[in-house]
């Protein structure tokens, strides 16, 4: 073998050797006392002064790279048992990490917003602690008024209650877990002048036994829209335009009255699906004229729309889930599927 074939093979031998002591064979063939390159060196003595020059310095410098390869793949070996034997085997298989991802109703209220800020609507916010004048009065449900009924109101300790900054800009009134995301028209009205087109997405609160569709404590999307002529034409265009985007072109729709004291007209909106029944998802209607006094508007100048529909009920029908508690019994199985 001449020395570069001895080169070869030997590096050849060194990438392939898998275990330390395949490459300790390598390196008694190549470089022990009896090796093919050992062998070599050692008949450099039978040589003329020339080619013991020659071939000296090749095959030192050759015997010089096989032991710097050798080393430096034996290292990699020690390094390799060394994290075995604490513990770390790298070559068994991995335990699967579960990564991150959004619950479903973080998905619908995502996409909710997307479609609305598609038809040129903000996306406002307000308190989850109201008041009473802001969750009743002001839209039109006077105290010992029989529509309070409609919400069962969790009430809250109002004396020093250290929220109460939160919910009050100057009515002191009683404090209470919001009861629809209604009180929000209110608060946006009170700060701006129409025309605008808003939602509100956000949590609400009723004291109400649960079942496969309450819970007491569900999430709603309002929206509201006011200008000069706004018509419940529009809101027909708006949410079958909404409805459609969210749940595709086969969406058919129902528009019954509905009674709800700060609209009038009030109507409530079913949907229903190829193969569902009808759902209710929304109660809507045009803005009373004294919840437009209550904000100031002059009700002979300015006409809405508001709607506020169930955010959840909206993610049941989408995702095809039967019961609204499976959203908050925190069971990994059921929220893994999204
Ligand atoms: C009506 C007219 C307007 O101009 C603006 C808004 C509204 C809606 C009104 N504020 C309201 O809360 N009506 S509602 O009591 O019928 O609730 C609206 C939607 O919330 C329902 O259609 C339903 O989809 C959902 N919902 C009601 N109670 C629920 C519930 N979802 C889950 N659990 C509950 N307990």
């Amino acid at each position: 073998m001449d020395l570069e074939q001895i080169k070869k093979s030997a590096i050849n031998a060194i990438n392939n050797a898998s275990t330390a002591q395949d490459l300790e064979s390598v390196n008694v063939k190549y470089l022990g006392r009896k090796g093919v390159l050992t062998g070599v060196l050692h008949s450099l003595k039978d040589l003329s002064i020339e080619d013991r020059r020659k071939i000296g310095s090749k095959a030192n410098a050759l015997k010089q790279k096989l032991e710097e390869l050798i080393n430096k793949k034996s290292n990699s070996f020690r390094e390799l048992s060394n994290k075995i034997s604490f513990g770390f085997d790298v070559t068994k298989p991995g335990l699967k990490i579960f990564s991150g991802h959004l619950h479903p109703l973080s998905k619908i209220d995502a996409e909710v917003r997307k479609i609305f800020l598609s038809m040129n609507f903000s996306v406002v916010d307000g308190p989850e602690i109201e008041n009473e004048y802001y969750n009743f009065d002001a839209l039109n449900i006077p105290a010992n008024h029989p529509a309070r009924d409609m919400w069962d109101t969790f009430w809250l300790k109002s004396k020093n209650n250290p929220f109460r900054q939160l919910a009050d800009s100057g009515q002191k009134s009683k404090l209470l877990l919001r009861t629809h995301t209604s009180p929000v028209q209110i608060r946006y009205m009170e700060k701006h002048n129409p025309p605008f087109q808003i939602i509100v997405p956000g949590r609400v609160f009723r004291y109400e036994a649960t079942d496969m569709s309450h819970e007491f404590n569900f999430y709603q999307v309002e929206g509201l829209m006011v200008g000069s002529d706004v018509s419940l034409a529009n809101f027909k265009f708006v949410v079958e335009e909404f409805c459609r985007k969210l749940f595709g072109s086969k969406v058919q729709f129902r528009f019954r009255p509905g009674y709800f004291p700060f609209v009038e007209p009030g109507l409530e909106v079913d949907i229903k699906l190829e193969g569902g029944g009808w759902l209710e998802v929304m109660g809507a209607g045009m803005v009373q004229r004294n919840v437009f006094d209550a904000v100031r508007y002059n009700p002979d100048e300015v006409q809405g729309f508001a709607f506020g529909m169930g955010l959840d009920r909206l993610a049941m029908i989408k995702y095809k889930i039967p019961d609204i508690r499976l959203f908050y019994n925190g069971d990994l199985r059921f929220i893994r599927q999204f």
